[in-house]
């Protein structure tokens, strides 16, 4: 672990500037509220100071997008278009610049920024933009109507592509958008709104209002917002529901996860353990469907356990801008605090605690990739979502316990099958109760596939063609 290689990326092809505005009218414009300070995960340094939207910034903020509605809504899809696919080139020009700074604020490691991140920001922008004129075919009716305006809220794990799972289906639809970002993870969505002016995208289409949930709060519950879109913890999930509730807004909600990652004793072990690691300690497991709860089959646990073991001994946890970097920093204090708290608490409740030999860096928020073995179904860290690089270990004998246990959640996001018979998958996945099931693979997206969860996991869709329900009355 911790072998800092010599050639971190460098920060300088980004320039961040000291300080940033609101997005409003497609002018960068002061807020009204108190500014914040955000900073990279992994120094703690002060990256910029940023303003936070009052309740009369993000009206104003409606009202622009209300007035470029019209205009907006009234273009022929295939002129929108242009629009997203002039977008969807610049980030990719600039992805470069657009993966440092995601790492800087965020602190993900570079290798994922680079290569996962930005290349799927690219392609939902290039796949909705292909929807924009062809909705009459897409199953809703000869001429579905936009919505109106989407107020939308989005979490600091994947900053980008959270905004861009938004922002791109809701325009192609002909919505106009108030987005607000997470407090922790400001930077991008302000380079996206440079990226907006760049591509003359018509002012008030997009707006990017920052701050924190109070900021977040106004947004969902301006009188003139048609639609919401939230991105985030089950428990503002259910706020924003309740706060919404007979309001006659429309309402997608993407919250929490605890998936089960299943293994049966027949499955390529080798190609399960990387399915293993990727499935929780990708983006330090600030994943929703995360791969949290590894579900074994008894008869090959130790040898799984062993090998899995043996595969983190050779995480390398360190600089995110390090292209060697396989596992970056917590986002923020209070995650790491989380994360902490329910790791003691699984040890506490008796499970037995495992963690490679490493030395943590004296700066920044970090936590070792950590398995948790011996966990029962009772525990805290098999039942809540840690967002974290904690993997709790549960056994089963038969293909109907791993159901049992796989859906023994209030969750209902995702899940992962691993064995090389095809029709136990097939049937796994009929039993499953998760939004989302990969087979052999996990953690896999693509914009063409619909993504969303059962139960606590919230409701609606993102992504495909079932994603564009949410910006369309039909
Ligand atoms: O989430 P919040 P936090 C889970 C994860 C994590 C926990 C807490 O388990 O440990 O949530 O994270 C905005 N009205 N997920 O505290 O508070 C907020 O400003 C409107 C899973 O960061 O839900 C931010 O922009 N908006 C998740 C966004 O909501 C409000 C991703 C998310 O913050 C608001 C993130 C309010 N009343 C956390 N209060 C996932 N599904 O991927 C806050 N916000």
């Amino acid at each position: 672990m911790f072998e800092y290689a010599p050639a971190p990326e460098s920060r300088d092809v980004v320039g961040i500037r000291p300080s940033y505005g609101l997005f409003i009218d497609g002018e960068f414009v002061d807020g009204t509220g108190t500014p914040f300070k955000t900073v990279n995960p992994a120094s703690e340094e002060v990256l910029a100071e940023v303003a936070t939207a009052s309740p009369d910034d993000v009206d104003r903020a409606v009202r622009a997008a209300r007035k470029a509605f019209g205009g907006w809504s009234a273009l022929p899809g295939s002129e929108r278009a242009k629009y997203l696919f002039r977008i969807a080139r610049i980030i990719q020009e600039r992805s470069r610049e657009l993966a440092v700074l995601e790492s800087l604020d965020n602190g993900k490691p570079i290798r994922e920024s680079r290569d996962v991140d930005l290349p799927l920001v690219a392609a939902h922008f290039f796949y909705y933009a292909g929807w924009a004129d062809k909705l009459g075919y897409a199953g809703y009716g000869a001429d579905p109507r936009p919505v109106g305006v989407a107020g939308q809220v989005i979490p600091w794990n994947f900053p980008l592509l959270m905004l861009a799972w938004k922002i791109a289906p809701a325009l192609a639809c002909g919505n106009t958008v108030v987005l607000k970002p997470a407090e922790t993870t400001p930077l991008t969505a302000l380079l996206f709104a440079e990226i907006c002016r760049q591509a003359d995208l018509p002012p008030g289409v997009v707006n990017i209002v920052t701050g924190a949930g109070e900021t977040g709060a106004a947004v969902v519950n301006h009188p003139d917002v048609d639609k919401v879109a939230f991105t985030g913890s089950t428990e503002v999930g259910r706020q924003i529901a309740r706060s919404v509730a007979g309001s006659g807004k429309k309402v997608t909600l993407e919250l929490g996860g605890k998936a089960a990652n299943i293994v049966f004793e027949d499955a390529a072990l080798d190609q399960a353990v990387e399915g293993i690691v990727n499935g929780i300690f990708f983006n330090q497991g600030h994943v929703c469907c995360a791969g949290s709860r590894l579900l074994v089959q008894e008869s090959i646990e130790a040898e799984l356990l062993d090998a899995l073991k043996r595969r983190l001994g050779t995480l390398r946890l360190g600089d995110p801008l390090d292209k060697n970097t396989d596992i970056g920093a917590i986002n923020s204090a209070a995650q790491l605090a989380r994360i902490r708290e329910l790791s003691d608490l699984g040890e506490a409740e008796g499970a037995e605690r495992w963690s490679p030999p490493c030395a943590l860096p004296d700066k920044g928020f970090w936590f070792p990739p950590t398995i948790f073995t011996g966990v029962a179904q009772s525990h805290r860290i098999a039942r809540e979502e840690v967002f974290g690089p904690v993997l709790s270990v549960l056994t089963f004998r038969t293909p109907a316990e791993a159901v049992e246990k796989a859906n023994n959640t209030p969750f209902g996001l995702s899940a992962g099958v691993w064995t090389e018979k095809g029709s136990r998958i097939l049937w796994m996945a009929s039993k499953l109760r998760a939004g989302v099931v990969w087979a052999n693979t996990f953690n896999r997206f693509d914009p063409t596939s619909p993504f969303g969860g059962y139960k606590e996991s919230g409701y609606g869709r993102e992504g495909g063609r079932h994603g564009l329900e949410a910006y369309l009355d039909v």
